[in-house]
């Protein structure tokens, strides 16, 4: 089984190229931005409490989604792998993911992380949050404030995986069709030195 960590500050393109990457591998999507904002239009008990903090540009609780992704990976237990979009997010989960995923005889297979420089990602955010309503897209306030969260809790991920050999950088400006086939290339070696 193949299963990738895309890791990016928001707007790095992680959604955008992972429906194109679990096209390709034939994997199950597994995005905690998804799944929380479905819980938050169902007023789920759950969701009352991410709509405050997604929409002030803070982090749910690691075990908030923890035990959202535990449900997920054990529904799909029988696919081809997955593709880990926005999770994990900070060490405590990248923890909790690695001692969760051998209760099924998987590991992580490798992490992507995606990288475009501020600016862009503040343009690309506020462009998305025209169209899509998303309300921690629309204030450019609550977007830097996404991007410094990213930068304290979630870019020490990149000193996680390296650790482990299990990481790749790719520039995530330039157009999407490049970048997935920068993504493929990543993922293709990967896939080569877990079947070596
Ligand atoms: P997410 O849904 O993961 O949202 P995101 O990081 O903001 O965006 P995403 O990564 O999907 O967007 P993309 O770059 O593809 O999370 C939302 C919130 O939920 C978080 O802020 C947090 O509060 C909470 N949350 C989620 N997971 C969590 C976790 N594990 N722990 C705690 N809290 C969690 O695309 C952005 C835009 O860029 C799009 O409009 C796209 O069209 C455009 N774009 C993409 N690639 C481009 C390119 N190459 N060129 C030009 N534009 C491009």
């Amino acid at each position: 089984m193949l299963n990738i960590v895309l890791l990016g500050a928001p707007g790095a393109g992680k959604g955008t190229q992972a429906a194109r990457l679990v096209e390709k591998y034939k994997l199950v999507h597994l995005s905690t931005g998804d799944m929380l904002r479905d819980e938050i239009a169902r007023c789920s008990k759950h969701g009352i409490i991410a709509k405050q903090l997604i929409n002030s540009g803070q982090l749910v609780p690691d075990s908030m989604v923890a035990s959202m992704i535990a449900e997920k990976i054990k529904a799909h237990r029988a696919s081809n792998g997955f593709i880990f979009d926005g999770f994990p997010r900070t060490i405590p989960q990248a923890e909790m993911l690695d001692s969760m995923l051998p209760e099924h005889g998987l590991c992580v297979t490798g992490m992507v992380a995606l990288s475009a420089p501020e600016d862009e990602l503040v343009r690309r955010l506020l462009s998305r949050g025209k169209c899509s309503g998303r309300a921690d897209d629309q204030n450019e306030e609550i977007i830097r404030n996404r991007i410094a969260v990213y930068h304290e809790k979630t870019a020490p991920l990149v000193g996680y995986y390296a650790a482990q050999g299990k990481h790749v950088s790719a520039k995530g400006v330039g157009s999407v069709e490049e970048i997935f086939l920068t993504l493929c290339s990543a993922i293709d070696k990967f896939k080569q030195h877990g079947e070596l």
